[in-house]
């Protein structure tokens, strides 16, 4: 509001044409500062026995907001992956091994707090890492595109990234955003197809390092982010 009142007062001695001029490149600046910045990528490759996918991640900056935008394509035999509403959530572990059950090693859902509770039967109405529902066709394939700001790639307290990274997971039923008793599967069930979570290479974070530098080259350690990446989660398949 003050900035309005201030450019009136500027405006006050100007021609009207100057006036209309000083107003469109105010409305330009505004919308300049609306524009979004693509700060990192990452993607998860998802696979199971019968159901495959991939996630894309793509955070951006929006003014004073970081936002995540999030892409998930499955695929999958419709006698399984059948037609209708299926979980779609980010696990706490960026492991996914096809053991029996599958995909069990990437735990609960992602969750680090304030509540801090990754079962994922509990602690609803929603842990950070829950996304919406994926809709699935009648042909056993299916889109979501969700915004988060429940989480980011780039460094913070809610970086799916770090640590022991994180992985992205496909249910066979839907998550109903409702508690349920401990290891009931009431938030989606069965583990369809999973995949870790990874920093893309090439990641925009990259070049705003690399930028910085007097020699235009990256700084050495982070050259190897995308191979650091991976050693979170050595296990992963
Ligand atoms: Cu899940």
């Amino acid at each position: 509001m003050w900035q309005e009142v201030m450019n009136e007062q500027v405006c006050t001695d100007f021609s009207v044409s100057t006036r209309w001029r000083v107003r469109r490149e105010e409305r330009a600046m505004t919308m300049a500062t609306n524009t979004e910045r693509e700060v990192m990528r990452a993607r998860a490759d998802m696979g199971g026995d019968t159901v495959a996918g991939t996630a894309e991640f793509v955070e951006v900056e929006r003014d004073t907001q970081r936002l995540v935008r999030i892409t998930v394509r499955v695929q999958g035999d419709p006698a399984v992956l059948t037609p209708g509403l299926h979980a779609v959530h980010i696990h706490e572990r960026g492991s996914c091994e096809h053991g029996n059950p599958p995909f069990m090693s990437a735990m609960g859902h992602f969750d680090p707090g304030p509540a801090g509770n990754t079962d994922p039967d509990v602690n609803h109405p929603f842990h950070m890492g829950d996304l919406p529902n994926i809709r699935i066709g009648p042909d056993g394939s299916g889109m979501l595109e969700a915004l988060s700001t429940r989480i980011t790639l780039s460094e913070g307290p809610l970086c799916i990234l770090s640590g022991e990274g994180t992985a992205l997971m496909i249910h066979g039923k839907e998550d109903p955003y409702r508690g349920g008793p401990p290891k009931s599967g009431v938030s989606g069930g069965p583990r369809l197809a999973g995949g870790v979570i990874r920093r893309a290479a090439g990641s925009a974070l990259l070049g705003q390092y690399a930028a910085s530098q007097p020699d235009g080259l990256a700084h050495p350690s982070l050259l190897t982010q995308t191979d650091l990446t991976d050693a979170f989660v050595p296990d992963a398949t």
